[in-house]
């Protein structure tokens, strides 16, 4: 579970790479099935469409037994302590669901929030995605700036004060404003990642991304598995622990097999 020479390089250049078949399809199903439980929880730490419908679940790890495990799956930490050269910690953890004419994700970095709002110091971390659901060019894939991890937090993110979740959510996002995203897109160019169930996705946390809405029928469930190396731990507090961690202790990876003594369809609610 150790990337390659050539995923190394990939990360290190593009700012991300996309490891497929990380998790089996009985892995897949069991995940899957405990992020749709999460998502029906009543709380704040969950994000709705203006119908109602959750879509995003923030902190998902402190609510399932499933999802905490997920955490600690080899084909998700192995990497990442590969890549960040320490051991690492989950700074924040979230499922995102888009569903059908579900909402947008305005262009941002992950680590815009982590450090104006959480206080996380320096730009090391990554964001990883595992995919839940084939994502292609036609369910509102992920799109990403490659390179841009080497602008560091890029300065002109800007909080809209108009957005209609500004009061729960938006006023922590810092999304980048249209003329840095031209300049950015100018730069370095703007690709789709897509990938099949099952794969993992390694994106470093400064890399500028979004995506649009679904209009497709098909489901997009991601997984979110935000990591930081011990070293470079959150110092706020400002906000709950399912946006930021308060725990820093070490990831230690469980048996390549830690998602099998769960079976979908027998997990008690
Ligand atoms: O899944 C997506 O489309 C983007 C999610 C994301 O970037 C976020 O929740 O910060």
């Amino acid at each position: 579970m150790q990337l390659s020479t050539e995923q190394v390089a990939a990360y290190r250049t593009k700012g991300w790479v996309v490891v497929p078949d990380s998790l089996g399809e009985a892995e897949v199903a069991v995940v899957t099935e405990a992020a749709l439980e999460v998502l029906e929880r009543p709380g704040p730490e969950v994000g709705r469409e203006a119908d109602g419908s959750p879509h995003v679940c923030w902190g998902m790890h402190l609510f399932d037994e499933r999802l905490a495990t997920l955490t600690r799956h080899p084909g998700l930490v192995k990497p990442s302590r590969q890549l960040l050269a320490n051991d690492i910690y989950v700074h924040q953890s979230r499922i995102n669901m888009k569903q059908t004419n579900g909402s947008i994700v305005a262009w941002h970095q992950d680590f815009g929030t982590y450090h104006r709002v959480d206080g996380v110091p320096d730009p090391r971390g990554i964001m990883i995605a595992v995919f839940c659901d084939d994502v292609t060019a036609v369910n509102a894939p992920l799109l990403a700036v490659p390179g841009s991890q080497r602008e560091g937090l890029v300065s002109t993110a800007a909080i809209d004060p108009t957005a209609p979740d500004h009061a729960e959510v938006a006023r922590y996002r810092y999304d980048i404003t249209d003329d840095t995203m031209a300049e950015l897109v100018d730069r370095y160019g703007l690709e789709t990642i897509t990938a099949t169930a099952g794969s993992v996705l390694f994106m470093d946390m400064t890399v500028v991304h979004g995506s649009s809405v679904n209009i497709s029928p098909l489901r997009r469930l991601l997984l979110y598995v935000n990591v930081c190396p011990i070293d470079n731990c959150g110092l706020s507090f400002e906000r709950p622990e399912y946006y930021a961690a308060r725990d820093f202790a070490p990831l230690e990876p469980l048996d390549a097999g830690c998602l099998d003594r769960f079976q979908a369809g027998t997990i008690p609610r």
